[in-house]
């Protein structure tokens, strides 16, 4: 009897020493205390050694030391910060017994990015036609963004205002070269003639920038997907029926695309392609500004400067080149009006394209 008092003191002592930082730790105190095969049953079942003048006195000392135990246990879980499961999954057995009535974590799955959903889309369509990717880096030389390409020095597109410029540094390159950010993926074409002779047939999809304050028509960067082909007798209609293979393939059978006459200084002639509007059907809204036409990409000849500057025999060789933005393609097809909203990455907006292919 004296010794089972002296277990009960070593007992308590250890009982209310005990911490529970963790739901596991606070199951290992359910087990070892109160579980069925835990000690305090244990020590019930001693009660039937105690002589039976001393069973009531130490009866009584068993119950007060069985409630501290499930207090302490009370305790712990509460500072756990563990609520009481539901009345209906409330289990006989034990207070803690895990509720597998309750509805699982819910699991989200990432969706992809509408530009490149669309992006991915522009690049197979043009793969059915021939076309094989091409990348190249976005901090580019002057030459492979601008000179190649035809745009004279005094060209306002290579103004301050819309480039970004790097700062020169002390390496001799630098010297003769100015350094930028692409202002558009034709310095990765122009890397391809230099590397490859005609036939030639890539499109080069990627991140340009341009130095605009961000609103929501425009950003200090945005998507381009370009396309050049260069090969014997490639013709205007050529040209023509590619993107209008394209524009059916992207927006359906439906759409009507027309030609106008416009100005780029790498491609002569040049044009840009509008397609009637997704939205009033070509009778007029906010979106056409009421003419039924939108304006998709640009396009043109290549120039033959621009062939010569890569020793392309524009005699022989004739090509064609197109640019389009992502962004401008995406908000078409799926109304978006903020070019923000693209980089913002707000979940609100990405999970809506979530199963778009
Ligand atoms: C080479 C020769 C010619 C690419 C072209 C355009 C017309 C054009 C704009 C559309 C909307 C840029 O994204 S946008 O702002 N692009 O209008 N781009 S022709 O011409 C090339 C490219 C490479 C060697």
């Amino acid at each position: 009897m004296e010794k089972l008092l002296q277990e009960l003191a070593h007992y308590r002592a250890e009982i209310q020493a005990t911490q529970a930082p963790d739901a596991a730790a606070l199951e290992a105190f359910r087990i070892r205390w109160l579980g069925t095969k835990g000690l305090v049953k244990a020590i019930m079942g001693e009660m039937k050694n105690v002589p039976a003048e001393e069973r009531k006195a130490f009866g009584q000392t068993l119950n007060e030391f069985k409630q501290m135990a499930e207090q302490h246990f009370e305790t712990l879980k509460t500072a756990l910060g563990e609520t009481a499961p539901p009345p209906a999954a409330r289990s006989a057995k034990s207070a803690t017994a895990l509720d597998y009535t309750l509805p699982g974590d819910p699991l989200t799955v990432g969706s992809r990015h509408p530009l490149n959903l669309v992006r991915d889309q522009m690049i197979s369509i043009f793969k059915r036609l021939g076309f094989v990717v091409a990348e190249g880096p976005e901090i580019e030389d002057d030459w492979h963004n601008f000179g190649a390409m035809n745009l004279p020095e005094d060209h306002p597109a290579r103004d301050m205002q819309d480039t970004f410029y790097l700062r020169p540094t002390a390496a001799p390159t630098d010297a003769q070269q100015k350094w930028l950010l692409r202002t558009h993926t034709s310095s990765v074409q122009a890397r391809v003639m230099e590397n490859q002779k005609p036939p030639i047939r890539v499109i080069c999809p990627g991140r340009v920038y341009r130095n605009e304050t961000v609103s929501a028509r425009a950003h200090c960067f945005f998507h381009q997907v370009e396309g050049l082909y260069i090969a014997e007798n490639v013709s205007f209609a050529d040209l023509k029926q590619t993107l209008y293979f394209f524009v059916q393939e992207m927006f359906g059978n439906d759409v009507k695309v027309r030609f106008r006459p416009s100005y780029f200084p790498f491609t002569e002639p040049s044009a840009e392609m509008d397609i009637s509007c997704l939205i009033c059907k070509g009778k007029g809204c906010n979106i056409c500004k009421h003419s039924g036409w939108v304006e998709i990409l640009g396009s043109g000849m290549v120039h033959p400067k621009v062939l010569e500057n890569f020793g392309i025999d524009p005699e022989r060789y004739t090509g064609f080149a197109f640019g389009m933005g992502v962004e401008r393609i995406t908000q078409l097809k799926y109304q978006v009006n903020d070019l923000r909203l693209y980089s913002q990455n707000d979940i609100r907006f990405l999970k809506q394209f979530t199963g778009v292919i």
